[in-house]
Protein backbone atom coordinates (compact mmCIF):
# COMPACT_ATOMS: atom_id res chain seq x y z
CA UNK A 1 0.00 0.00 0.00
CA UNK A 2 2.61 2.49 1.19
CA UNK A 3 6.15 1.79 0.28
CA UNK A 4 8.15 2.07 3.96
CA UNK A 5 11.05 3.02 2.14
CA UNK A 6 9.32 6.25 1.98
CA UNK A 7 7.89 6.76 5.18
CA UNK A 8 11.55 5.78 6.40
CA UNK A 9 13.21 8.63 4.27
CA UNK A 10 10.15 11.10 4.85
CA UNK A 11 11.04 10.49 7.91
CA UNK A 12 14.94 11.06 8.28
CA UNK A 13 14.28 14.65 7.28
CA UNK A 14 12.28 15.06 9.82
CA UNK A 15 14.01 13.08 12.63
CA UNK A 16 16.70 15.64 13.90
CA UNK A 17 14.64 18.63 14.35
CA UNK A 18 11.88 16.31 16.16
CA UNK A 19 14.69 14.94 18.42
CA UNK A 20 15.71 18.45 19.76
CA UNK A 21 11.74 19.36 19.77
CA UNK A 22 10.92 16.24 22.51
CA UNK A 23 13.62 17.05 24.02
CA UNK A 24 12.97 20.86 24.70
CA UNK A 25 9.12 20.00 25.45
CA UNK A 26 10.00 17.28 28.12
CA UNK A 27 12.29 19.42 30.31
CA UNK A 28 9.22 22.10 30.04
CA UNK A 29 6.93 19.28 31.11
CA UNK A 30 9.44 17.69 33.91
CA UNK A 31 9.23 21.07 35.53
CA UNK A 32 5.84 20.48 36.32
CA UNK A 33 6.62 17.15 36.98
CA UNK A 34 5.14 15.41 33.98
CA UNK A 35 7.42 12.19 32.66
CA UNK A 36 7.00 13.12 29.23
CA UNK A 37 7.37 8.67 28.25
CA UNK A 38 4.83 8.02 30.30
CA UNK A 39 2.30 11.01 27.74
CA UNK A 40 4.31 9.29 24.79
CA UNK A 41 3.22 5.60 26.19
CA UNK A 42 -0.16 7.07 26.11
CA UNK A 43 -0.44 8.55 22.69
CA UNK A 44 1.01 5.14 21.38
CA UNK A 45 -1.86 3.33 22.80
CA UNK A 46 -4.24 5.54 21.82
CA UNK A 47 -6.74 4.15 18.83
CA UNK A 48 -9.74 5.64 16.80
CA UNK A 49 -11.86 3.31 14.64
CA UNK A 50 -12.19 5.02 11.25
CA UNK A 51 -15.53 4.36 9.10
CA UNK A 52 -15.46 2.39 6.12
CA UNK A 53 -17.78 5.00 4.94
CA UNK A 54 -15.64 7.80 5.48
CA UNK A 55 -12.85 6.82 2.63
CA UNK A 56 -15.53 7.53 -0.27
CA UNK A 57 -16.84 11.49 -0.84
CA UNK A 58 -19.55 12.20 0.65
CA UNK A 59 -22.02 14.84 -0.53
CA UNK A 60 -25.10 17.07 0.70
CA UNK A 61 -28.81 16.49 -0.75
CA UNK A 62 -28.00 18.93 -3.19
CA UNK A 63 -24.82 17.13 -5.26
CA UNK A 64 -21.91 15.11 -4.95
CA UNK A 65 -18.66 15.39 -6.48
CA UNK A 66 -16.44 12.25 -5.93
CA UNK A 67 -12.81 12.25 -6.42
CA UNK A 68 -10.23 10.32 -8.00
CA UNK A 69 -9.76 6.83 -7.02
CA UNK A 70 -13.06 6.29 -4.57
CA UNK A 71 -13.06 2.72 -3.15
CA UNK A 72 -15.54 0.43 -5.53
CA UNK A 73 -15.78 -2.07 -2.49
CA UNK A 74 -15.00 -2.59 1.02
CA UNK A 75 -12.00 -4.21 0.09
CA UNK A 76 -10.89 -1.03 -1.38
CA UNK A 77 -11.97 0.98 1.50
CA UNK A 78 -10.25 -1.39 3.54
CA UNK A 79 -6.55 -0.72 1.40
CA UNK A 80 -7.43 3.12 1.83
CA UNK A 81 -7.90 2.44 6.08
CA UNK A 82 -5.11 0.76 5.93
CA UNK A 83 -3.05 3.10 4.49
CA UNK A 84 -4.28 5.73 7.39
CA UNK A 85 -3.40 3.50 9.77
CA UNK A 86 0.14 2.44 8.32
CA UNK A 87 1.07 6.70 8.08
CA UNK A 88 -0.86 7.21 11.72
CA UNK A 89 -0.31 4.50 13.57
CA UNK A 90 -3.51 5.79 15.67
CA UNK A 91 -6.61 4.43 13.62
CA UNK A 92 -6.24 0.44 13.84
CA UNK A 93 -9.49 -0.17 13.38
CA UNK A 94 -12.92 0.17 11.21
CA UNK A 95 -16.29 0.24 11.80
CA UNK A 96 -18.47 -1.60 9.13
CA UNK A 97 -21.43 -0.47 7.87
CA UNK A 98 -24.11 -3.33 6.48
CA UNK A 99 -25.35 -3.81 3.87
CA UNK A 100 -22.82 -1.11 1.90
CA UNK A 101 -19.62 -3.56 3.31
CA UNK A 102 -21.31 -7.28 2.97
CA UNK A 103 -18.98 -9.67 1.84
CA UNK A 104 -17.73 -12.62 2.50
CA UNK A 105 -16.72 -12.80 6.24
CA UNK A 106 -13.44 -15.01 5.39
CA UNK A 107 -12.68 -12.97 2.33
CA UNK A 108 -13.08 -9.74 4.99
CA UNK A 109 -10.67 -10.96 7.65
CA UNK A 110 -8.21 -12.07 5.40
CA UNK A 111 -8.52 -8.27 3.87
CA UNK A 112 -7.96 -7.16 7.72
CA UNK A 113 -5.22 -9.39 7.79
CA UNK A 114 -3.04 -8.02 4.96
CA UNK A 115 -4.01 -4.57 5.87
CA UNK A 116 -3.16 -4.53 9.45
CA UNK A 117 -6.96 -3.62 10.78
CA UNK A 118 -10.01 -5.19 13.02
CA UNK A 119 -13.44 -4.62 13.23
CA UNK A 120 -14.55 -2.20 15.28
CA UNK A 121 -18.42 -1.69 15.86
CA UNK A 122 -21.30 -2.74 13.35
CA UNK A 123 -23.32 -0.54 11.56
CA UNK A 124 -27.04 -1.22 10.74
CA UNK A 125 -28.99 0.79 8.28
CA UNK A 126 -32.28 0.87 8.30
CA UNK A 127 -32.64 4.34 7.12
CA UNK A 128 -32.63 3.23 3.30
CA UNK A 129 -34.25 1.14 1.50
CA UNK A 130 -32.47 -1.96 -0.47
CA UNK A 131 -33.21 -2.93 -3.72
CA UNK A 132 -34.67 -6.19 -2.82
CA UNK A 133 -36.56 -5.69 0.46
CA UNK A 134 -40.02 -6.21 0.84
CA UNK A 135 -41.05 -3.49 3.00
CA UNK A 136 -39.97 0.11 2.31
CA UNK A 137 -38.71 2.32 5.62
CA UNK A 138 -40.27 5.62 4.05
CA UNK A 139 -42.60 6.21 7.06
CA UNK A 140 -40.04 4.32 9.53
CA UNK A 141 -38.12 1.07 10.78
CA UNK A 142 -38.16 -0.37 14.05
CA UNK A 143 -40.99 1.74 15.15
CA UNK A 144 -43.00 1.59 12.00
CA UNK A 145 -46.78 1.48 12.02
CA UNK A 146 -46.33 -2.39 10.49
CA UNK A 147 -45.10 -5.25 12.22
CA UNK A 148 -43.93 -6.68 9.43
CA UNK A 149 -41.93 -3.49 8.77
CA UNK A 150 -40.76 -3.50 12.24
CA UNK A 151 -39.62 -7.33 11.84
CA UNK A 152 -37.42 -6.83 8.53
CA UNK A 153 -36.04 -3.98 10.83
CA UNK A 154 -34.98 -6.13 13.55
CA UNK A 155 -33.75 -8.81 11.23
CA UNK A 156 -31.81 -7.01 9.51
CA UNK A 157 -29.93 -6.00 12.79
CA UNK A 158 -29.81 -9.47 13.47
CA UNK A 159 -27.46 -10.02 10.60
CA UNK A 160 -25.63 -7.59 11.22
CA UNK A 161 -24.58 -9.06 14.99
CA UNK A 162 -23.81 -12.31 12.79
CA UNK A 163 -21.84 -11.12 10.04
CA UNK A 164 -19.97 -8.60 13.06
CA UNK A 165 -19.57 -12.78 15.23
CA UNK A 166 -17.69 -14.10 12.11
CA UNK A 167 -15.46 -10.77 11.86
CA UNK A 168 -14.30 -10.88 15.75
CA UNK A 169 -16.78 -7.10 16.29
CA UNK A 170 -18.30 -6.82 19.90
CA UNK A 171 -20.66 -4.38 19.46
CA UNK A 172 -23.73 -3.49 17.47
CA UNK A 173 -24.62 0.48 17.11
CA UNK A 174 -28.34 1.24 16.10
CA UNK A 175 -29.00 4.45 14.67
CA UNK A 176 -32.58 4.99 12.93
CA UNK A 177 -33.50 8.01 11.07
CA UNK A 178 -37.25 6.70 12.63
CA UNK A 179 -39.48 10.02 13.47
CA UNK A 180 -42.26 12.37 12.23
CA UNK A 181 -41.70 15.41 9.46
CA UNK A 182 -45.39 17.43 10.64
CA UNK A 183 -47.09 17.57 14.21
CA UNK A 184 -49.42 15.16 14.51
CA UNK A 185 -47.80 12.51 11.81
CA UNK A 186 -47.05 10.12 14.67
CA UNK A 187 -48.44 9.33 18.14
CA UNK A 188 -44.82 10.00 20.00
CA UNK A 189 -45.63 7.79 22.73
CA UNK A 190 -46.64 4.61 20.92
CA UNK A 191 -44.03 5.44 18.21
CA UNK A 192 -41.78 5.10 21.04
CA UNK A 193 -43.35 2.15 22.30
CA UNK A 194 -43.04 0.06 19.11
CA UNK A 195 -39.19 1.05 18.99
CA UNK A 196 -38.84 -0.23 22.49
CA UNK A 197 -39.93 -3.49 21.90
CA UNK A 198 -37.98 -4.03 18.69
CA UNK A 199 -34.69 -2.86 20.46
CA UNK A 200 -35.40 -5.59 22.71
CA UNK A 201 -36.12 -8.14 20.40
CA UNK A 202 -32.64 -7.32 18.95
CA UNK A 203 -31.31 -7.25 22.44
CA UNK A 204 -32.35 -10.75 22.53
CA UNK A 205 -29.97 -12.17 20.07
CA UNK A 206 -26.67 -10.26 21.60
CA UNK A 207 -23.64 -12.48 22.26
CA UNK A 208 -23.07 -12.71 25.76
CA UNK A 209 -19.75 -10.22 25.57
CA UNK A 210 -21.34 -8.02 23.37
CA UNK A 211 -23.00 -4.56 23.73
CA UNK A 212 -25.58 -2.59 21.77
CA UNK A 213 -25.37 1.06 21.27
CA UNK A 214 -28.25 3.18 20.88
CA UNK A 215 -27.12 6.47 18.92
CA UNK A 216 -28.99 9.58 19.19
CA UNK A 217 -29.94 12.46 17.09
CA UNK A 218 -31.83 15.70 17.40
CA UNK A 219 -32.93 15.82 13.71
CA UNK A 220 -33.12 14.87 10.12
CA UNK A 221 -34.17 13.02 8.24
CA UNK A 222 -36.84 13.28 10.37
CA UNK A 223 -37.25 17.08 10.73
CA UNK A 224 -40.30 17.94 13.33
CA UNK A 225 -39.47 14.66 16.14
CA UNK A 226 -37.02 12.29 15.96
CA UNK A 227 -37.70 9.05 17.92
CA UNK A 228 -34.35 8.66 19.50
CA UNK A 229 -33.86 12.70 19.45
CA UNK A 230 -31.29 12.85 22.63
CA UNK A 231 -29.43 11.30 25.38
CA UNK A 232 -32.75 11.64 27.69
CA UNK A 233 -34.14 9.01 25.26
CA UNK A 234 -31.18 6.92 24.42
CA UNK A 235 -30.29 6.62 28.33
CA UNK A 236 -33.97 5.49 28.83
CA UNK A 237 -33.52 2.95 25.94
CA UNK A 238 -30.40 1.62 27.28
CA UNK A 239 -31.73 1.39 30.89
CA UNK A 240 -34.56 -0.16 29.84
CA UNK A 241 -32.66 -2.96 27.69
CA UNK A 242 -30.26 -4.17 30.03
CA UNK A 243 -26.51 -4.31 31.09
CA UNK A 244 -25.11 -4.58 27.66
CA UNK A 245 -27.15 -1.83 26.13
CA UNK A 246 -24.94 1.59 26.18
CA UNK A 247 -25.22 5.20 24.69
CA UNK A 248 -23.03 6.32 22.17
CA UNK A 249 -22.69 9.94 21.65
CA UNK A 250 -22.15 11.63 17.62
CA UNK A 251 -20.56 15.39 18.89
CA UNK A 252 -22.81 16.48 15.37
CA UNK A 253 -26.53 15.14 16.93
CA UNK A 254 -26.98 18.01 19.23
CA UNK A 255 -28.46 21.29 18.97
CA UNK A 256 -26.11 24.15 19.05
CA UNK A 257 -23.88 24.86 21.93
CA UNK A 258 -25.01 21.80 24.00
CA UNK A 259 -23.04 21.22 26.87
CA UNK A 260 -21.94 18.26 25.44
CA UNK A 261 -19.00 17.18 28.12
CA UNK A 262 -21.33 17.30 30.49
CA UNK A 263 -23.77 14.85 28.74
CA UNK A 264 -20.53 12.87 29.07
CA UNK A 265 -20.03 12.65 32.63
CA UNK A 266 -23.97 11.99 32.95
CA UNK A 267 -23.58 9.08 31.17
CA UNK A 268 -20.73 7.90 32.89
CA UNK A 269 -22.36 8.49 36.06
CA UNK A 270 -25.38 6.41 34.54
CA UNK A 271 -22.33 3.60 33.70
CA UNK A 272 -24.26 4.02 30.20
CA UNK A 273 -21.53 5.55 27.99
CA UNK A 274 -20.89 3.20 25.29
CA UNK A 275 -19.09 5.35 22.84
CA UNK A 276 -18.62 7.92 20.68
CA UNK A 277 -18.48 9.38 17.04
CA UNK A 278 -16.57 11.97 16.40
CA UNK A 279 -16.71 14.94 14.01
CA UNK A 280 -17.17 18.43 14.17
CA UNK A 281 -19.69 21.35 13.60
CA UNK A 282 -20.60 24.95 13.12
CA UNK A 283 -24.53 24.55 12.36
CA UNK A 284 -25.83 20.96 12.79
CA UNK A 285 -24.82 18.23 11.87
CA UNK A 286 -22.20 19.10 9.36
CA UNK A 287 -19.92 15.92 9.78
CA UNK A 288 -16.64 17.85 9.24
CA UNK A 289 -13.28 16.84 10.33
CA UNK A 290 -12.91 16.64 13.89
CA UNK A 291 -10.85 19.62 15.41
CA UNK A 292 -11.72 22.01 12.50
CA UNK A 293 -14.13 24.24 14.35
CA UNK A 294 -14.35 23.18 18.09
CA UNK A 295 -11.37 21.77 19.39
CA UNK A 296 -11.82 23.41 22.80
CA UNK A 297 -15.09 21.64 22.83
CA UNK A 298 -13.26 18.46 21.97
CA UNK A 299 -10.24 18.63 24.21
CA UNK A 300 -13.28 18.99 26.92
CA UNK A 301 -15.11 15.93 25.74
CA UNK A 302 -11.80 14.04 26.30
CA UNK A 303 -11.12 15.76 29.55
CA UNK A 304 -14.05 14.51 30.96
CA UNK A 305 -12.78 10.93 29.66
CA UNK A 306 -9.52 10.69 31.28
CA UNK A 307 -10.73 12.00 33.99
CA UNK A 308 -13.21 8.64 34.20
CA UNK A 309 -10.32 6.56 33.57
CA UNK A 310 -10.31 3.33 35.72
CA UNK A 311 -14.33 3.68 36.39
CA UNK A 312 -15.70 0.41 36.41
CA UNK A 313 -16.85 -1.17 33.79
CA UNK A 314 -16.21 1.92 31.38
CA UNK A 315 -14.91 0.46 28.33
CA UNK A 316 -15.28 2.71 25.41
CA UNK A 317 -15.80 2.30 21.98
CA UNK A 318 -14.19 5.61 20.04
CA UNK A 319 -15.02 6.03 16.15
CA UNK A 320 -14.98 8.37 13.91
CA UNK A 321 -18.13 9.71 11.49
CA UNK A 322 -17.21 12.42 9.03
CA UNK A 323 -18.33 12.95 5.66
CA UNK A 324 -15.43 14.20 3.16
CA UNK A 325 -17.13 16.96 0.32
CA UNK A 326 -13.90 18.87 -0.61
CA UNK A 327 -11.15 16.92 0.76
CA UNK A 328 -9.08 13.62 -0.17
CA UNK A 329 -10.57 11.68 2.55
CA UNK A 330 -8.07 9.38 3.71
CA UNK A 331 -6.03 12.95 4.43
CA UNK A 332 -9.27 13.84 6.24
CA UNK A 333 -8.83 10.62 8.22
CA UNK A 334 -5.60 11.01 9.35
CA UNK A 335 -5.94 14.79 10.44
CA UNK A 336 -8.85 13.49 12.02
CA UNK A 337 -7.11 10.72 13.67
CA UNK A 338 -4.52 13.25 15.15
CA UNK A 339 -6.81 15.64 16.35
CA UNK A 340 -8.42 13.30 18.70
CA UNK A 341 -5.36 11.84 19.49
CA UNK A 342 -4.71 15.49 20.02
CA UNK A 343 -7.21 16.46 22.65
CA UNK A 344 -6.57 13.34 23.95
CA UNK A 345 -2.75 14.05 25.07
CA UNK A 346 -3.82 17.02 25.87
CA UNK A 347 -6.33 15.94 28.82
CA UNK A 348 -3.81 13.87 29.59
CA UNK A 349 -1.62 16.94 30.93
CA UNK A 350 -4.45 18.25 33.00
CA UNK A 351 -2.94 18.83 36.54
CA UNK A 352 -5.99 16.83 38.33
CA UNK A 353 -4.75 17.43 41.93
CA UNK A 354 -4.60 21.25 41.20
CA UNK A 355 -8.11 21.29 39.53
CA UNK A 356 -9.99 19.19 42.01
CA UNK A 357 -8.25 21.85 44.72
CA UNK A 358 -9.43 25.00 42.93
CA UNK A 359 -12.95 23.62 42.54
CA UNK A 360 -13.03 22.60 46.45
CA UNK A 361 -11.81 26.37 46.79
CA UNK A 362 -14.31 27.62 44.18
CA UNK A 363 -11.69 29.48 42.33
CA UNK A 364 -13.20 29.82 39.37
CA UNK A 365 -10.02 31.64 37.96
CA UNK A 366 -7.49 29.59 38.19
CA UNK A 367 -9.55 25.67 37.91
CA UNK A 368 -10.19 27.25 34.37
CA UNK A 369 -6.95 28.66 33.97
CA UNK A 370 -5.75 24.80 34.57
CA UNK A 371 -7.83 23.53 31.74
CA UNK A 372 -6.62 26.00 29.62
CA UNK A 373 -2.89 25.60 30.57
CA UNK A 374 -3.53 21.53 29.29
CA UNK A 375 -5.34 22.70 25.96
CA UNK A 376 -2.40 25.14 25.34
CA UNK A 377 0.36 23.09 25.70
CA UNK A 378 1.84 21.94 22.17
CA UNK A 379 1.60 18.53 22.14
CA UNK A 380 3.00 18.31 18.35
CA UNK A 381 6.25 16.80 19.40
CA UNK A 382 5.27 13.98 21.52
CA UNK A 383 2.06 12.78 18.32
CA UNK A 384 5.60 13.04 16.26
CA UNK A 385 7.57 11.21 18.55
CA UNK A 386 4.73 7.90 18.88
CA UNK A 387 4.86 7.91 15.44
CA UNK A 388 8.42 7.65 14.64
CA UNK A 389 8.51 4.96 17.18
CA UNK A 390 6.08 3.12 15.98
CA UNK A 391 7.28 2.49 12.48
CA UNK A 392 4.36 5.24 11.05
CA UNK A 393 5.15 9.29 9.28
CA UNK A 394 6.43 11.89 11.83
CA UNK A 395 4.24 13.79 8.97
CA UNK A 396 1.41 11.58 7.39
CA UNK A 397 -0.34 14.23 5.53
CA UNK A 398 3.62 15.37 3.57
CA UNK A 399 4.13 11.44 3.58
CA UNK A 400 0.97 10.15 1.86
CA UNK A 401 1.11 13.03 -1.05
CA UNK A 402 4.68 11.90 -1.59
CA UNK A 403 3.78 8.38 -1.79
CA UNK A 404 1.42 9.08 -5.04
CA UNK A 405 -0.77 6.37 -3.16
CA UNK A 406 -3.97 8.84 -4.57
CA UNK A 407 -3.15 8.52 -8.37
CA UNK A 408 -2.10 4.96 -8.19
CA UNK A 409 -5.57 4.19 -6.95
CA UNK A 410 -6.88 6.55 -9.34
CA UNK A 411 -5.64 4.65 -12.22
CA UNK A 412 -6.71 0.54 -10.94
CA UNK A 413 -10.48 2.36 -9.74
CA UNK A 414 -12.44 3.72 -12.57
CA UNK A 415 -14.07 6.81 -11.30
CA UNK A 416 -18.15 6.58 -10.10
CA UNK A 417 -20.91 8.27 -11.35
CA UNK A 418 -21.13 11.47 -9.93
CA UNK A 419 -25.14 11.51 -10.11
CA UNK A 420 -27.28 11.41 -7.25
CA UNK A 421 -26.88 13.12 -3.96
CA UNK A 422 -27.06 12.49 -0.35
CA UNK A 423 -24.42 11.02 2.37
CA UNK A 424 -22.74 8.44 1.78
MN1 LIG B 1 -22.89 8.86 14.01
Amino acid sequence: MIDTNIIEAQNAAHAADLIKDYDALGEKLSRKGIDIEVIKDRAKGFSVAVPSWGTGTGGTRFARFPGEGEPRDIFDKLDDCGVIHVLTGAAGSVSLHIPWDKAAPADLLAKAEETGLRFDAMNSNTFQDQPDQAQSYKFGSLSHVDAATRAQAVEHNLECIEIGQALGSKALTVWIGDGANFPGQTHMGRQFERYLSSMKEIYKGLPEEWSIFSEHKIYEPAFYSTVVQDWGTSLLTAQELGDKAKCLVDLGHHAPNVNIEMIVSRLIHAGKLGGFHFNDSKYGDDDLDSGTIEPYRLFLVWNELVDAEGTPGLDLSHMIDQSHNVTDPIESLMISAMEIQRAYVQASLVDRMDLAGYQDANDALMASATLRAAFRTDVEPILKMARFEAGAAIDPIMTYRASGYRAKVASERPKVSGAGGGLV
